[in-house]
């Protein structure tokens, strides 16, 4: 969006801890788009800012103190044990690590600062890769996410926006986020997710759509393995244009996870990150302010892959599919190309029962009023 006043949130250290020696969620993913968006020379077309960690104070606007006292004081020495007497910490999926704390102030510091830079009117679009932890609850860790950095960020635009919409196409349900505004109707959230099986968190089916004055305020897009471009862009953008359509936001959050891209360590999605990609560029369409997000994202080349195109979709401007040269790429062949193909595997959904999601989805939306 070439016209657009758009800035990029990196912190530099936070991308450096590590959850534990061979945990999926690798922070350096960060680090990697950075540089390829950089050797790409995408850097003079946006504000780069290097944000503050957000303040014992602003976390605890959204944690329970009691939680977050926790995360400043455990260090893995003292963990053990503990975590059994106050589970906020799940072991496999959320260890703890040194630095815990700072890791999880920077991300949701970042995602404040995209919010007050949208609130002062000085740009329009707002990027912070390190964020997107959708799983975070107010009282405790889930699913690889210790800070919910997208409440905070929103929290902090109803401020000034009378109705926020939040999107996400990580592969997982946005639960947390969910859970955050469940019961207000200043905030739409939509997730779209892979549902049933047993796949994490297990909660996302249509009918779970929010209670009192946030009744029917919640989506939720379950989807089944294998789904394709076609299919999911087909979907997203209906039901995108019927949901702002209904709702009429004054700002949108766009959760970018990239674990719904094919070949995916945690997801089975075979979406392209050109598909991937054409979901932000249509939310971009309806021109309001926007804050992008990361979110999951397993196999680290792909992600930094997509995040790396879908920088280059929010500045318009065109990449050549040959990589430039960095230093986390080699020479094997593929890791020449930014472009992500589809593969071939099984398919789960049919376009009969994307029709019959939609429709369900519609009957919510049409129960909205502003
Ligand atoms: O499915 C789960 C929970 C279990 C308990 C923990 N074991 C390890 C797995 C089953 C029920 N958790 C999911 C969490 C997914 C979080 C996704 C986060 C996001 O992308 O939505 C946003 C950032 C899960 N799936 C796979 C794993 N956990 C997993 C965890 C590991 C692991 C391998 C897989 C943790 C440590 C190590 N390997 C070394
Ligand atoms: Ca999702
Ligand atoms: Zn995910």
């Amino acid at each position: 969006m070439a016209n657009k006043k758009v800035s990029y949130f990196y912190a530099p250290d936070a991308s450096s801890y590590q959850l534990s020696e061979t945990h999926p969620m690798v922070p350096e993913r960060v680090n990697m788009t950075h540089e390829l968006v950089q050797n790409y020379r995408m850097f003079p077309h946006m504000t780069i800012i290097k944000p503050h960690p957000a303040t014992e104070e602003q976390l605890k606007r959204i944690h329970l103190p009691g939680y977050i006292d926790y995360l400043k004081k455990v260090s893995p020495l003292i963990s053990n044990g503990l975590v059994d007497l106050y589970p906020c910490l799940q072991a496999d999926d959320c260890p703890t690590f040194t630095g815990v704390y700072d890791y999880s102030a920077s991300i949701v510091g970042a995602s404040i600062a995209c919010a007050n830079r949208i609130n002062h009117g000085r740009s329009n679009i707002c990027i912070n890769w390190a964020g997107g932890m959708h799983h975070a609850k107010r009282r405790f860790a889930s699913g690889f996410c210790y800070a919910n950095d997208i409440a905070a960020a929103i929290l902090e635009l109803l401020t000034c926006h009378r109705r926020v919409m939040y999107v996400d196409i990580d592969v997982h349900h946005g639960d947390g986020v969910e859970e955050f505004f469940y019961n207000t109707n200043r905030v739409m959230t939509i997730s779209f997710h892979r549902h049933g099986n047993g796949f994490f968190p297990g909660t996302g089916s249509t009918a779970e759509s929010g209670v009192g004055p946030g009744k029917d305020y919640a989506i939720n897009v379950p989807l089944h393995k294998g789904i394709t471009d076609d299919q999911y862009i087909f979907l997203y953008k209906n039901v995108l244009m019927k949901a702002m359509e209904r709702f009429q936001p004054e700002a949108l959050v766009m959760q970018m996870g990239a674990d719904s891209v094919v070949g995916d360590k945690l997801g089975d999605f075979n979406l392209t990150n050109q598909g991937h990609a054409n979901c932000l560029k249509h939310a971009l369409t309806y021109n309001l302010p926007t804050i992008v997000l990361g979110g999951g994202g397993y196999s680290v080349k792909n992600v930094a892959r997509t995040w790396t195109l879908e920088t280059a979709t929010i500045l318009g401007l065109e990449l050549d599919n040959k990589l430039p040269a960095n230093s986390y790429f080699g020479h094997l062949p593929e890791d020449q190309n930014l472009i992500i193909p589809a593969i071939k595997m099984s398919n789960l959904n049919s376009m009969k029962e994307i029709k019959a999601v939609q429709n369900q989805v519609y009957e919510v939306l049409g129960r909205t009023e502003i």
